[in-house]
């Protein structure tokens, strides 16, 4: 672990692997870009996949219409549904700094029969779809921490367990989060497991 900050930023780092660096910061994930051609942020949207508020609503506002209309365009694979919860699905990101966003729908807690299963492949999904477009940069929000309640602490522990399976596949993953204590959350449960 270092904290690669050194300045009282919020930044704290790990090397997953040779080739992979994990990075968990606060911020805000629609300035986020590493080199705008294969970077791509992941969107904590809704089945619809249409906006919405929280992270999804701050992303579609800095996309501009095209995102929407681009989200549109998915297929429906039932009624109203373009992403079923724990599946992905990847648009250009428009006027945004990263060239592409990656839409994957969380559980919502209290309603979901397993919201552990479903995070998890809400991640899994986006992490899989980032590599069959040879996306080499994705940064991640603390998917259903927000309108969906998911508790910070569980959250934070699938989230980078999930990561982690992928350590040999991008060459940085980020986690930026909005909050100080999602935040705190992140860098304590990656500090237990990458402690060595
Ligand atoms: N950058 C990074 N994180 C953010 C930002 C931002 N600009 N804005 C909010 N967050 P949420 P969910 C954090 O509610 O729980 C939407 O209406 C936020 O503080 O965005 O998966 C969708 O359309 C929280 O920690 O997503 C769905 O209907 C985290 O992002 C529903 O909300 C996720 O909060 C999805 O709910």
């Amino acid at each position: 672990m270092s904290n690669a900050g050194g300045d009282g930023r919020q930044l704290v780092q790990f090397q997953l692997s040779p080739s992979n660096v994990l990075k968990i910061q606060k911020g805000d994930i629609t300035v986020w870009s590493v080199d705008g051609s294969s970077d791509a942020i992941v969107n904590p949207a809704n089945e619809q996949m249409l906006g919405g508020g929280g992270a999804d609503g701050a992303i579609h506002r800095a996309a501009g219409p095209e995102l929407r209309a681009a989200c549109y365009e998915v297929p429906e694979v039932r009624p109203g549904v373009r992403c079923p919860t724990g599946e992905a699905r990847i648009t250009l990101g428009f006027r945004l700094p990263a060239s592409h966003v990656i839409h994957t729908v969380g559980p919502i807690y209290d309603e979901d029969k397993n919201p552990e299963a479903s995070l998890r492949n809400a991640y899994r999904n986006s992490l899989r779809v980032a590599k069959e477009n040879n996306i080499q940069y994705v940064a991640f929000p603390a998917i259903s921490c927000g309108v969906y309640r998911y508790p910070f602490d569980e959250a934070a522990a699938v989230a980078i367990s999930t990561v982690k399976e992928f350590a040999d596949d991008f060459k940085e993953v980020h986690f930026v989060l909005f909050s100080d204590e999602i935040y705190d959350a992140w860098s304590k449960k990656a500090n237990e497991l990458f402690q060595n």
